[in-house]
């Protein structure tokens, strides 16, 4: 065990009075305790705002406070009291802002004014917005061809402001919309749409309480999804098996102690959240679950010989699938020693893991980023839906896939077009409702945005939100592709490492926080959002603006808009003066929207629907797809073993309990017994050993993958931590100049940001001690 004094394991439940404390923390720490107290019981109320956390649902139950512990971190976070003004930008330039931690810079507060970089003097200088707007405008139509500008998106961003970027930016000409989901549930929308017709979650929040079984798969809901450990105690309550599939123990999926229930508080007694917890291997998720449909193959022969009730749900299948003969073939041909070797789960836990979803009439597997951040994320997610098909347990009640969202709104920008390759149907929509040619092009995803302005092919980035420099993989070279542009535009809140990361003009542009309240000519307006469930509801910010000089997100892409197309092909201004009208373009243009306005008035907002859920099957065959894919030969990567070495470790990178992505909130990481530290490398007691370290050493940690490039970050602390054999974790984005920029899924792009085969060596800071003391 580490002698480090950050290091103090947790024995606690999840959630309870360490989420009471830590809400009581971020509250105060906010500058604004009273104003904020109003706003967090306002998170998620009708009339209220969405909480601009997770994408998780709301229970329809309206009479219950609705926020998390990192909800409210979220919000007092946004409405923090701290300021950054134009003169916090003349007593930094930006190379001393650099010098500063990506925690110091966000901590600085909320940005208060349009600023724009003086190259001349190193300083960001106050601009007005017309002028910033110009400048935008005159890089723009100064291209030599539209494709030459990349337009990212962060998934906070509003269905209003989506849809109004998308229109501008196809009105500009391009289909250049990098964006998080590429980074995040892209391998979900791929596997989805091409086994079920659907790219979303087939289940509404309502199917927790009916499922008799929920697979949570490579996701940690007690941190990046409080509110879901509610359904799973309530399940757990009322005799429904919970199956977790994930290599680290988490403490949320273990024990949960409801802070809205006094007695458990009280009595300090908590719920175990799960009765059966499998821990496999990295991007082993794919085999363990060929190694159950195995099982269920061979208990359905036996059914078959021995003339028992079926394992398959053959009415089902007939009725509702193609491709099940090639499945169970491909099945038969995995082995199992291929199937424990790769998953890393003994034959015995697979049988049990299998049962458990056979004895279960309804089943809702979710999964997150232990799933899509892989390389074969999208036939690992088509094995989740191969499996849920054997059984009929997609389209029915209390069953079915879940694949829960991340940011708050990053479903909604999907459905709103935020898409490099947009559907055919609907970029002939617009192009009816609007009599402007759209691109038809594939745009640039997130990993081609980087090798186009690395190639300076592109030569204009804007970022609707986000943190582009630090979200995304390979930061050196990333930083670097940043830097080639002549133009970087961030729509932004609170300041950021991307800010720094700058081309050779750059532009702040602050806005709006979902907390705040957003007036415009015709009044109060209320943004929409779409949660994980297809929910759609509307959100009124509460709290007056942190500066006058704020705008809107829609409304500042509206002013670039008008920059630079003019009043083409919409009266901007008019959007602006009155939401509900960029509504009434959404209804006109997308299916499920239909009297969007009118829909939006009843409580809790309407569902948008889901054809699979209704199993109806929008693939080429009309019918839900069986996929057939081989299991991979081997997990690690061909530039992986080109490098000719073996690695010491496999790495995952994931979120502590103190940050949102890119935005730390603080450097503990509860749960996991880590206290004011983050670059830390939680590895198995007995790889320590092996390795030839002690607990609490320093280590650098070194990429393997054979480019040229040597990928290290350094001083990582040794934490002697429950995982499996070869499997290590640290936090992101501290860990992304590991992930090298061409390691992605298969079909999918996302950066493999689970899966990075490592070396380690003693840190060199202390190699240097070491040799001056020599
Ligand atoms: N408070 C808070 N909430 C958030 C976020 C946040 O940063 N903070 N981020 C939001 C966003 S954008 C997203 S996408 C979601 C992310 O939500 P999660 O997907 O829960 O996020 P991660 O921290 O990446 O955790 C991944 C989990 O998968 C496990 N895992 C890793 N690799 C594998 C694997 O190969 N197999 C299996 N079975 N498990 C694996 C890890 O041990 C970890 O428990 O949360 C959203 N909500
Ligand atoms: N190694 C590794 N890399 C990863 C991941 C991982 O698990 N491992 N996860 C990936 C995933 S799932 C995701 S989703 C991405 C996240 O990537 P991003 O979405 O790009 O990053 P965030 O950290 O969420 O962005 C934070 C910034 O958003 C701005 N912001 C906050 N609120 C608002 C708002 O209301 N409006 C606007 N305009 N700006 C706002 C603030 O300035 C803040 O600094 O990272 C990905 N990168
Ligand atoms: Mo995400």
């Amino acid at each position: 065990m580490s002698n480090s004094k950050n290091i103090k394991p947790y024995s606690g439940p999840a959630a309870g009075w360490g989420a009471l404390k830590s809400v009581t923390k971020a509250w105060i720490d906010s500058e604004k305790p009273l104003k904020n107290l109003r706003a967090m019981l306002r998170t998620n109320q009708d009339q209220g705002f969405d909480c601009p956390g997770c994408a998780w649902g709301e229970s329809p139950d309206q009479h219950k406070i609705k926020f998390c512990e990192n909800g409210a971190k979220a919000v007092n976070w946004e409405s923090s009291g701290r300021l950054v003004t134009p003169s916090f930008f003349s007593q930094y330039s930006v190379t001393q802002l650099r010098k500063h931690s990506d925690y110091w810079l966000e901590y600085q507060g909320r940005i208060t004014h349009p600023m724009r970089y003086d190259a001349l003097t190193d300083h960001y200088v106050e601009t007005s917005w017309d002028e910033a707007f110009a400048l935008v405008a005159r890089h723009l139509n100064g291209l030599e061809s539209p494709n030459q500008a990349e337009f990212y998106t962060s998934g906070r961003a509003s269905n209003e402001a989506a849809y109004l970027y998308q229109l501008f930016v196809r009105a500009f000409g391009t289909n250049n919309f990098p964006d998080c989901s590429n980074m995040c549930h892209e391998a979900s929308a791929q596997g989805m749409v091409s086994t079920i017709g659907v790219g979303k979650g087939t289940v509404v929040f309502e199917d927790f309480a009916k499922a008799d079984a929920i697979f949570v798969i490579g996701q940690n809901p007690g941190t990046n999804h409080p509110r879901m450990l509610e359904p799973l105690r309530e399940a757990v309550a009322r005799g429904a098996q919970v199956v977790c599939f994930n290599p680290l123990k988490e403490r949320g999926l273990q024990r949960f102690q409801h802070p809205q229930h006094p007695f458990e508080m009280l009595s300090n007694g908590s719920q175990p959240t799960n009765t059966a917890y499998f821990c496999p291997a990295l991007g082993g998720d794919m085999a363990a679950l060929r190694g159950m449909a195995k099982f269920l193959l061979q208990w359905e022969r036996e059914a078959q010989t021995q003339g028992l009730a079926p394992v398959f749900d053959h009415d089902f299948i007939q009725a509702h699938t193609q491709g099940l003969d090639a499945y169970l073939a491909e099945v038969d041909n995995t082995s199992w020693q291929q199937i424990v070797e790769q998953s890393g789960l003994a034959k015995a836990d697979i049988e049990l893991a299998a049962s458990m979803y056979r004895r279960a009439d309804k089943v809702i597997m979710c999964w997150a980023m232990g799933i899509t951040q892989h390389k074969h994320s999208v036939a690992t997610v088509q094995e989740i839906v191969n499996l849920q098909l054997l059984r009929g347990n997609v389209g029915k009640p209390g069953a079915g896939l879940s694949p829960v969202r991340g940011h708050s709104n990053v479903q909604g920008d999907r459905t709103m077009g935020i898409n490099e390759v947009p559907p055919a149907w609907f970029l002939d929509a617009i192009e009816q409702r609007f009599a402007f040619q759209v691109p038809r092009s594939r745009g640039h995803n997130t990993v081609q945005a980087i090798q186009a302005m690395e190639a300076k092919q592109a030569k204009v980035f804007i970022g609707l939100g986000g943190n582009f420099a630090q979200a995304t993989p390979d930061t050196l070279r990333t930083h670097a592709a940043l830097q080639n542009c002549e133009l970087t535009v961030h729509i932004s809140t609170k300041l950021n490492r991307s800010h720094l990361t700058l081309g050779k003009d750059a532009l702040i542009l602050p806005c709006l926080g979902r907390s705040e309240e957003d007036v415009q000519v015709k009044g109060k307006q209320g943004i929409t959002v779409e949660d994980t469930f297809s929910m759609v509801h509307l959100s009124y910010g509460q709290l007056p603006p942190c500066s006058d000089a704020l705008r809107s997100e829609p409304a500042i892409v509206a002013g670039i808009a008008k920059a630079t197309l003019g009043n083409q092909p919409v009266d901007w201004d008019d959007l602006i003066a009155d939401y509900g009208r960029i509504r009434e373009l959404i209804a006109d243009t997308i299916p499920g929207f239909a009297d969007f306005n009118a829909r939006l008035q009843q409580p809790g907002g309407f569902y948008l629907g889901n054809a699979a859920a209704q199993r109806r099957w929008r693939t080429a065959s009309g019918k839900a797809q069986f996929a057939c894919g081989p299991l991979p030969t081997q997990l690690l990567n061909e530039k992986i073993l080109a490098s000719g070495e073996k690695p010491d470790l496999i790495l995952q990178t994931l979120r502590s309990h103190d940050q949102y992505n890119t935005t730390l909130y603080g450097l503990d990481d509860r749960y996991r017994g880590v206290f004011g530290l983050r670059e830390v490398l939680f590895v198995n007691k007995l790889d320590i050993q092996r390795l030839g370290f002690a607990a609490g050493d320093k280590v650098d940690i070194i990429s393997l993958w054979e480019d040229g490039l040597e990928r290290r970050i350094s001083g990582f602390e040794l934490v002697e931590y429950d995982t499996p054999g070869g499997q290590a974790a640290a936090y992101y984005p501290e860990t992304n100049p590991l992930v090298p920029l061409e390691s992605y899924g298969d079909g999918s792009f996302t950066p493999t940001s689970k899966f990075i085969a490592i070396k380690l060596e003693k840190a060199k800071a202390d190699k240097q001690i070491a040799a001056a003391i020599l």
